[in-house]
C-alpha cells in the first residue's frame, strides 16, 4: 500500500551522520585564512611533499589547489589521462601566484613520480629518493630514474640544503578506492616511509582522492564526504594499516573533468589545504627555534 500508510525508506546502511564537520557555508572565510598565512620567520617558505603510487591524483591536487586560489580552473600541473604508468617524472616545485603578478603564496607544493605498484626495486628506489627529497636534498627538475636513487655526485643533488629547501610536511597522496585491495608490498613501503618521516619528526597527513569513485552518493552531492561510512571504514583500515592517525587523514574531490569550479568542491579543498599547512608550520616553527 502506498501514499499514507507507507513506511520511510530504510536507512542507507553505508550512510549516516557526519562524524567530521566541514565549514561548507564560509568558503571566502577559509580562502581569507590561506591568504592570510604567513611563517614567523620573514623568507621562510613552507614546503609541502606529495607522494603516493603512480595516478593517485597528486598533480591533480596541485591544480585544484591552484584553481581554487586563482578562482579559476587551471592545469599547471600535467595529469594523465590513464593511471597505469607513472606520469610526472621530475620533481618540481609549485608556486601559487598571489594577487598578481610576482606575489607568491609563502608555501609550495612539491610534485614527484608516483610509486609503482610492481617492482620490489622501483619501490625501495623510490623510498630512498623520498628520504633525499624530505632533507631537501633533490634539486629541483631531477628526473627520477626508477632503477637507480640519486646519488651524492648527481648535479641534481643539493650537499647543502637550508631550511626552505626542506620538507615540512609529508602528504601521502591515496585513491581512496583502491584502499580495500592495496597490496601488502605498498602498505610496507607506505609505512617505511612514515617511519622514515617520523625518524625526522616530520607531520605526516595523508589525503583520499577519488572519493566520488568510491562513494556515489558522494559524487552525487561533495557534502556527503563526511556522512560516508565506507569512506570512513577505508580511512580506519589505511590508518591502522599505515600507522597514520584518523585525524591526520582528510578527503580531497579534486577537479579532473570538471570545466567550472563548485563551491563545496572548493571548500573540501581548502579545509584540507588548511590543515596541512598548519601541521607543516608546527614543524618550520619547530626547526627555526633548532637552527
Ligand atoms: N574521479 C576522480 N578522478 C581523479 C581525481 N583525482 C585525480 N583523478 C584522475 O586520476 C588520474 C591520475 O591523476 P594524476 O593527478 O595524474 O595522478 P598522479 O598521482 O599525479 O600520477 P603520477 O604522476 O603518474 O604519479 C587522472 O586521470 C585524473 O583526472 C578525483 O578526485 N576524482
Ligand atoms: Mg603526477
Amino acid at each position: 500500500m502506498g501514499g499514507w500508510f507507507s513506511s520511510p525508506p530504510p536507512p542507507d546502511p553505508l550512510f549516516g551522520d557526519p562524524w567530521r564537520t566541514v565549514n561548507w557555508g564560509d568558503k571566502q572565510k577559509a580562502l581569507q585564512d590561506v591568504k592570510d598565512y604567513e611563517p614567523r620567520t620573514e623568507g621562510r617558505q613552507l614546503r609541502i611533499l606529495l607522494h603516493g603510487l603512480v595516478g593517485a591524483g597528486k598533480s591533480s591536487f596541485i591544480n585544484s589547489v591552484q584553481s581554487v586560489l586563482q578562482g579559476r580552473m587551471c592545469t599547471k600541473a600535467l595529469v594523465a589521462n590513464t593511471s597505469h604508468s607513472s606520469f610526472t617524472k621530475k620533481y618540481t616545485t609549485y608556486q601559487f601566484e598571489k594577487d598578481g603578478l610576482d606575489t607568491f603564496y609563502p608555501f609550495v607544493i612539491n610534485d614527484m613520480m608516483g610509486m609503482t605498484n610492481s617492482n620490489y626495486r622501483n619501490r625501495k628506489v623510490h623510498v630512498k629518493d623520498l628520504k633525499r627529497a624530505l632533507k631537501g636534498h633533490v634539486k629541483d627538475s631531477y628526473t627520477f630514474n626508477p632503477e637507480s636513487k640519486l646519488t651524492k655526485d648527481d648535479p641534481y643533488y643539493n650537499n647543502a640544503p637550508n631550511v626552505n629547501d626542506k620538507v615540512h610536511v609529508l602528504v601521502s597522496v591515496i585513491d581512496a578506492d583502491t584502499v580495500a585491495r592495496m597490496d601488502d608490498k605498498v602498505l610496507t613501503a607506505l609505512w617505511e616511509i612514515r617511519e622514515e618521516a617520523s625518524d625526522l619528526e616530520l607531520p605526516q597527513v595523508a589525503i583520499f582522492t577519488k572519493i566520488d569513485v568510491l562513494c556515489p552518493e558522494i559524487k552525487k552531492d561533495v557534502r556527503n564526504v563526511y556522512k560516508s561510512k565506507e569512506l570512513k571504514k577505508t580511512m580506519e583500515k589505511f590508518s591502522k594499516e599505515v600507522g597514520i592517525p584518523m585525524n591526520c587523514i582528510f578527503a580531497v574531490k579534486n577537479y579532473h573533468e570538471e570545466v567550472k569550479l563548485n563551491n563545496d568542491t572548493d571548500a573540501l579543498i581548502l579545509s584540507t589545504l588548511s590543515c596541512i599547512i598548519n601541521s607543516g608550520n608546527d614543524f618550520l616553527q619547530m626547526i627555526d627555534v633548532e637552527e
